[in-house]
């Protein structure tokens, strides 16, 4: 579009294992997207403040026992009620940096043994993001890492198996990053990146649904 109302926000997407450094880098892009005078948020799934979103909190510190199949649909509930939110958001300029989508609701629950498809299935008519950054990292590196918490999944032999998954998701469109190099190096690779999908954005590349 030709004027600055009809210039969308971007929708980017980082995902990775636990400790891959997802945090520590959505909120350098976040500072970094500002910095330039683009109008950006920070979000990350699960949204633990939703009421759906303190079930997912509950389960994931242990205080609470669900069957696998229903806490996968709570993950993914916790991105449905999020959905027309974002769409405003993007559709009025606004770039949103994501951290953990679809993809680890996927990679998280067929590491357990779920099937891959029915994974899928309860995303599908998601908005798509415009890129994923995949932060690569080998489990065990990510395990020495300032340790492990307390939670659920934050087990070395679990983080293997979402690691294969992850594989199994991955198309060409994502950017398989390093995330064993120094922060700042990364910092810089993921700004290039980010920036080029905003301007893409920008020009009017339009919104879609996944799985795309
Ligand atoms: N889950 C699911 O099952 N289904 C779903 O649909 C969704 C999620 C959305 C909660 O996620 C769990 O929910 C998660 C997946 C599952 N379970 N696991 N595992 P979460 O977002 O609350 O937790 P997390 O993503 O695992 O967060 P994290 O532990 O904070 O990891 P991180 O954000 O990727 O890393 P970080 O905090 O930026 O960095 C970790 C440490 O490494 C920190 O000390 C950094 O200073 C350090 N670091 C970072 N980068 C580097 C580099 N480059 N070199 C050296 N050290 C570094």
């Amino acid at each position: 579009g030709s004027n600055s109302e009809s210039k969308r926000g971007a929708l980017i997407v980082l995902e990775g294992l636990d400790r891959s450094g997802k945090t520590s880098q959505s909120s350098k892009l976040l500072t970094y997207l500002e910095g330039l005078g683009h109008s950006a948020e920070l979000w990350r799934f699960p949204d633990r403040s939703t009421n759906v979103g303190q079930m997912i909190s509950m389960y994931l510190s242990n205080k609470s026992q669900l069957d696998d199949h229903t806490i996968h649909l709570l993950f993914s509930a916790n991105r449905w009620e999020k959905r027309s939110l974002m769409e405003t958001k993007l559709k009025t300029g606004t770039t949103l940096i994501v951290d953990r989508y679809s993809y680890s609701g996927v990679a998280f629950s067929s590491a357990k043994g779920l099937a891959l498809e029915w994974c899928k299935a309860p995303e599908i008519g998601l908005l798509a993001p415009d890129l994923v950054l995949y932060l690569d990292i080998q489990p065990e590196k990510a395990a020495e890492r300032g340790g492990y918490g307390g939670e659920r999944y934050e087990q070395l032999e679990f983080q293997k198996k979402v690691a294969k998954c992850y594989q199994v998701l991955h198309d060409a469109s994502w950017k398989i990053i390093d995330a064993c190099r120094p922060i700042e190096d990364i910092e810089k690779q993921l700004q290039e990146i980010v920036l080029d999908c905003v301007m893409t954005c920008q020009k009017g590349k339009p919104l879609s649904n996944l799985w795309s």
